[in-house]
């Protein structure tokens, strides 16, 4: 199934990727999404992806961040909100527990986890717990696909919430332990088996991405340009993912749509203000 915009609209509906609000309606009405990301380091993908989020349109977004980050992020995106998870001054995700970030997904209509999270040890069985013990649909990137990567099916079994894992062709390699070229050779083929495997929407990125499902629908998307071959645009992606879900989108619309309106934003900031090699993955989130 080729993901033109016109068989999106057909698929899902016009209201569904153009979604009209209520004029009646209140903050509460489009969900609030957690995003667990970044680090020291990589505080901007924690951004970009609370961003993305916001700027998609969920109700609220609230950034869980080691709180060594606060003071660097605070006033970057000033309608998010916060919260900060004890790190000993780290600056990182080594000291902060399973059950800090799942206290804070109590009631959250999703949570993105993965971008700019780095590792440590032990991170694997840190996301075993969140995967069993939060009640709410899960958004995996980035650093967290590779925690799942190295976890069995014990320990991710089938959630009753639903699961969407966003690889880029490196991470599905170690996601299925076949080489980058592999998943490569055959990517509708290799997303649809990984989502029988793990009882998730997988959204394969890379030009085409492809979006299956486990009942063995896969989307191929015509929207992007070379131009997103840069840092940080996964994790707008991510977040735009979770935004879709926090408003009520099953996962299967989520990922689609949020990857064919990724791609559509990115080719009208690389191709009607900029080109492609000077866009950012923040232009995206402005293009939006
Ligand atoms: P290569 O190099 O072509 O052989 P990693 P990461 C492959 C954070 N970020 N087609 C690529 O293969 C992320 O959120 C923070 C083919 C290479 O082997 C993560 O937490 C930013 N191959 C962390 O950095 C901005 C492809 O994948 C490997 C491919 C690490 O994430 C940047 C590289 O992937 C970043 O988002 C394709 N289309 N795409 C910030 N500003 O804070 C990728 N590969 O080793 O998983 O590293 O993706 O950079
Ligand atoms: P990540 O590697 O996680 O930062 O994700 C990169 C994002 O940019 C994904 O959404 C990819 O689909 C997109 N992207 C990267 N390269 C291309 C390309 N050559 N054509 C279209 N989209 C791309
Ligand atoms: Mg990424």
């Amino acid at each position: 199934f080729i993901g033109t915009k016109a068989a999106i609209e057909a698929l899902y509906g016009r209201n569904r990727l153009y979604p009209a609000r209520d004029a009646e309606a209140n903050k509460g009405n489009y969900g609030h999404a957690l995003i667990a990301a970044g680090t020291w380091r990589m505080n901007g993908a924690g951004l970009l992806t609370a961003a993305a989020c916001l700027r998609m349109g969920a109700g609220l977004t609230t950034w869980a961040m080691p709180d060594a980050l606060l003071p660097i992020a605070a006033g970057k995106q000033p309608e998010l909100m916060y919260a900060p998870l004890a790190d000993n001054g780290t600056g990182d995700w080594t000291s902060i527990t399973a059950d800090d970030v799942i206290s804070q997904a109590e009631g959250k209509a999703v949570l993105a986890i993965g971008p700019g999270l780095g590792r440590w040890d032990g991170d694997t069985a840190w996301l075993e717990q969140i995967w069993k013990e939060t009640d709410c649909p899960l958004v995996v990137d980035a650093d967290a696909l590779n925690m799942l990567a190295e976890g069995s099916g014990e320990q991710f079994p089938k959630r009753n919430r639903p699961v969407i894992l966003t690889p880029h062709p490196g991470e599905m390699a170690r996601l299925t332990g076949q080489s980058i070229k592999s998943v490569q050779a055959d990517r509708v083929e290799a997303a649809k088996r990984l989502a029988r495997d793990r009882h998730a929407t997988i959204v394969l990125k890379g030009a085409a991405t492809v979006t299956a499902t486990p009942d063995g629908t896969a989307v191929i998307n015509t929207t992007g340009n070379p131009g997103m071959a840069t840092g940080g645009t996964g994790d707008v992606l991510a977040g735009m993912t979770a935004s879709l879900v926090a408003q009520g989108y099953e996962p299967e619309a989520a990922a689609v749509c949020a990857v064919w309106l990724h791609g559509e934003a990115g080719d009208r900031a690389a191709y009607a203000h900029s080109h492609p090699r000077s866009l950012t993955a923040g232009d995206i989130i402005q293009a939006l």
